[in-house]
């Protein structure tokens, strides 16, 4: 049994006459004695019931007018064109339930009338997301999934899940959380990097995730969490070159997407969304340290990782997305394919937003010895990463890929100013619950 006939949303002016049923939030009354306005939210707006003494009766009348904001109803009703109206039509209601009512006072206000501190809104998360603006940013979130899954699975790609309790870290670093796995020792996942590579060595050929990441970092920025979602690819036969095509057209087409499906949200955003042209600019490693000494004499030494800074300078210089390529070998983690012909040299990326990073990427290193050096060059030790190696013995295919933060694309899409604002019940060094 559902509910409700139509979302808010879905009703115009040309169905005047028509009796309809909504479901959602009581989202404010407004009292003008003999008549009154209920407005109702659900998630794809705001409807205006119209109570009118009259008509309704002195009982439903004031019992309607009692009903405590936020609380659940349902209303039966005939639709009136009503240019006055928000998206030009009101009910006059027949029958108003209050399914469930709510408390009050609320922990926070979801008209958005009233600011409010993050912390407070994170802590009462459900109710903050009853807020237009957060919904919307959660649905276009959705959508861009869709658009990213729709064009791998056009390109043939194959979706895959691949584990998040592990042995062994895989970007190296210290950053990983240990997790107690009966008498083992265990770690939550930081990429699927590793796994991905195997299952080119699997045949798998074209592999794609979405799934969760966890760094065990005590970052405190707008742009780091301690638990993200990344879409990561990985293709066989193909070069860094190719898998920076295949991000700079799924990243294009999430935009193109949301702009096309997503009006709604994008209007309560208050967004013009402009799709980002291809193909995206490629500037080497080299030529932005270059552009930093020269433009904003930042002076850095090869080598060197980029700071924010420059970051923020590049970002704000080239004005639009941009890869950035030819990273030094020592920066970029020991599976990144060293150029041949100057090993110094590697051929990882970055994707970068004016504001941040989005994705890196790389061809991998497919040579069995090969890899055994970087790693052990990277000061690890082979012998932790035996089952990975194993893939690479017996004849594993070239490959590359990349991984993406979910988060940070729809953050930058949608000028989010905090991660945050990106994730539903994010994870942070202060942050458990909910
Ligand atoms: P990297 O570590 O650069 O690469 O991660 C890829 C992308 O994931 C997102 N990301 C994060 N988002 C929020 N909070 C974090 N703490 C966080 N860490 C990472 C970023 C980043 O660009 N294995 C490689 C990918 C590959 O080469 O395929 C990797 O994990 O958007």
């Amino acid at each position: 049994m559902i509910l409700r006939t139509h979302y808010s949303g879905d009703i115009d002016a040309e169905l005047d006459g028509k009796e309809v049923i909504l479901t959602g939030f009581a989202h404010e009354m407004r009292d003008l004695g003999g008549i009154a306005f209920l407005v109702l939210r659900d998630r794809k707006g705001l409807a205006q019931v119209t109570l009118v003494k009259k008509l309704l009766g002195k009982e439903m009348f004031k019992s309607a007018r009692s009903i405590s904001r936020e609380s659940v109803v349902m209303v039966r009703g005939n639709v009136k064109a009503e240019a006055k109206a928000p998206r030009g039509y009101e009910i006059l209601p027949t029958e108003i339930q209050v399914l469930n009512a709510a408390q009050v006072p609320l922990p926070l206000d979801p008209t958005e009338k009233v600011e409010c501190e993050l912390d407070t809104r994170l802590d009462a998360r459900f109710m903050d997301i009853r807020r237009p603006s957060v919904l919307a940013a959660f649905e276009i979130e959705s959508a861009v999934l869709q658009s990213l899954r729709s064009y791998f699975y056009q390109k043939g790609v194959t979706e895959v899940f691949t584990p998040k309790i592990v042995a062994a870290a895989t970007e190296g670093g210290t950053d990983l959380f240990p997790i107690s796995y009966f008498e083992k020792e265990a770690f939550l996942n930081q990429s699927p990097q590793l796994y991905k590579q195997m299952l080119m060595s699997a045949g798998m050929d074209r592999v794609f995730e979405i799934g969760p990441i966890f760094r065990a970092e005590e970052h405190d920025t707008r742009r780091h969490l301690n638990e993200a979602i990344s879409i990561d690819i990985e293709f066989s036969f193909v070069d860094d070159k190719d898998v920076m095509e295949i991000l700079e057209e799924a990243v294009a087409g999430a935009y193109r997407y949301v702009a096309e499906n997503c009006r709604y949200q994008l209007e309560v955003l208050g967004l013009d969304l402009q799709v980002p042209k291809l193909p995206f600019k490629r500037i080497t490693y080299s030529e932005a340290l270059e552009l930093a000494a020269e433009k904003a004499g930042v002076k850095m030494q090869w080598g060197d990782d980029l700071d924010t800074e420059t970051e923020r300078f590049l970002g704000e210089t080239i004005g639009e997305h941009y890869f950035l390529t030819d990273w030094p070998s020592s920066i970029k983690p020991y599976y990144t394919l060293p150029y041949e012909d100057r090993p110094e040299v590697c051929r990882g990326f970055d994707l970068m937003h004016p504001r941040m990073e989005l994705a890196s990427g790389a061809q991998r290193v497919h040579d069995y010895s090969q890899l055994v050096e970087r790693i052990k060059g990277k000061g690890l030790d082979p012998d932790g990463f035996e089952f990975y190696l194993n893939a690479f013995r017996y004849g594993m295919p070239p490959h590359a890929g990349w991984g993406l933060g979910l988060s940070r694309l729809v953050m930058t899409m949608l000028k989010l100013e905090n991660i945050r604002d990106a994730v539903l019940f994010p994870r942070d060094r202060r942050r458990l619950v909910p």
